[in-house]
């Protein structure tokens, strides 16, 4: 008994010093996204998993489980299961877990981030931290950010550049119920759906137009489905939140603790330099890509921009009160400060 003891603590010492035996790992760590590669969220979610198999000599093992196949495509129970451990891992976007965390919904404000140099000034600012804390104290562990990128609009009926030209339209929203409240001001008919429900319905036309960046629109080739109509009005952003569920997360070493996070950071910077590829003044190269599709780009003026802000102020005012003043008025800053 007495040497099993010895023999015991002997190997408990072992397993401290030697990360092969640091803990009891999973053989698999199942890592959550909706898009897969070739969608630079797919990318960049394959990017940390390979990062880590690298930097962890392969003791570290994590698989992408792309169309939130692991809570049956229903996107916006993704954090519940991720809190509950069912998902150990996500590269998540902030609209799908904003029904749990009204806080998430800052990203989806109508018309807060005017530019990219604006999302980078509320995810790398105090807006950021102040997010993770959250989504810290809810059991997750959140590690860096990515990007899915502007949301704009499209449809297959005619150029939309004012509110009237959107009038009983029937657009696909994502799940978060702002955006259902967006839409209605703005003169649309929202209907909200997964995103695996999303196509078929843009196919058969039971919906005219849906919102999403336009990395989305063009791989997953919506001019196909019959959208002819692309609205560049940048106005919401998506982030994208690297995550780990607390299930797990107390499981690793600090060091490879480290390696995730670190990994999750590099990854993001790579998933953030590919969503935004073509979309910038110094390289518009996916507004051509589109064009040369046949499909009618249309780039608001400030003045119509200006337009779908004021159809959409009370909404702004009323999410104001859901997603807490001083988070919106720290948001209004960073913005302003940027
Ligand atoms: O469902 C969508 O539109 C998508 C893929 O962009 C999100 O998951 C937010």
């Amino acid at each position: 008994m007495k040497l099993y003891a010895l023999l015991a603590s002997a190997l408990i010492g072992v397993a401290s010093i030697s990360p092969s035996f640091a803990a009891d790992y999973k053989s698999e760590y199942k890592v959550s996204t909706v898009v897969p590669a070739p969608f630079p969220w797919g990318l960049a979610a394959d990017k940390w998993i390979e990062l880590v198999r690298e930097r962890s000599d392969g003791r570290i093992n994590m698989k992408a489980y792309p169309g939130t196949q692991l809570v049956a495509g229903e996107q916006t129970k993704e954090f519940t299961a991720v809190r509950k451990g069912a998902i150990d891992m996500s590269v998540s976007s902030t609209i799908n877990w904003s029904p749990q965390i009204p806080e998430m919904n800052i990203f989806a404000l109508p018309f807060l981030i005017p530019d990219y140099k604006a999302m980078d000034a509320l995810t790398s600012g105090p807006v950021g931290e102040e997010i993770f804390e959250i989504v810290r104290s809810k059991g997750v562990e959140p590690l860096a950010w990515a990007e899915n990128g502007f949301r704009e609009l499209t449809n297959s009926k005619r150029e939309v550049r004012s509110p009237a030209d959107l009038e009983g339209m029937k657009i696909r929203v994502v799940g978060s119920p702002l955006f259902n409240d967006t839409f209605t001001a703005f003169g649309a008919n929202p209907a909200q759906m997964s995103w695996a429900d999303a196509k078929p319905a843009l196919t058969t036309g039971a919906v005219d137009g849906q919102e999403n960046p336009l990395t989305i629109f063009t791989i997953a080739k919506m001019h196909l489905v019959g959208q002819m109509y692309v609205t560049t009005w940048g106005y919401v952003a998506d982030p994208l939140i690297f995550a780990v569920s607390h299930r797990v997360w107390k499981d690793f070493t600090p060091e490879d603790q480290e390696i995730l996070r670190q990994s999750a950071i590099d990854a993001g910077a790579y998933g953030i330099e590919i969503a935004r590829k073509g979309l910038t003044e110094g390289d518009d190269s996916l507004y051509k890509e589109l064009e040369s599709l046949g499909v009618t780009v249309t780039h608001l003026t400030d003045e119509e921009r200006q337009k779908f802000v004021e159809a959409s102020r009370d909404v702004y005012e009323k999410w104001t009160e859901i997603i807490g003043q001083d988070l919106v008025k720290k948001a209004e800053d960073s913005v302003a400060n940027r």
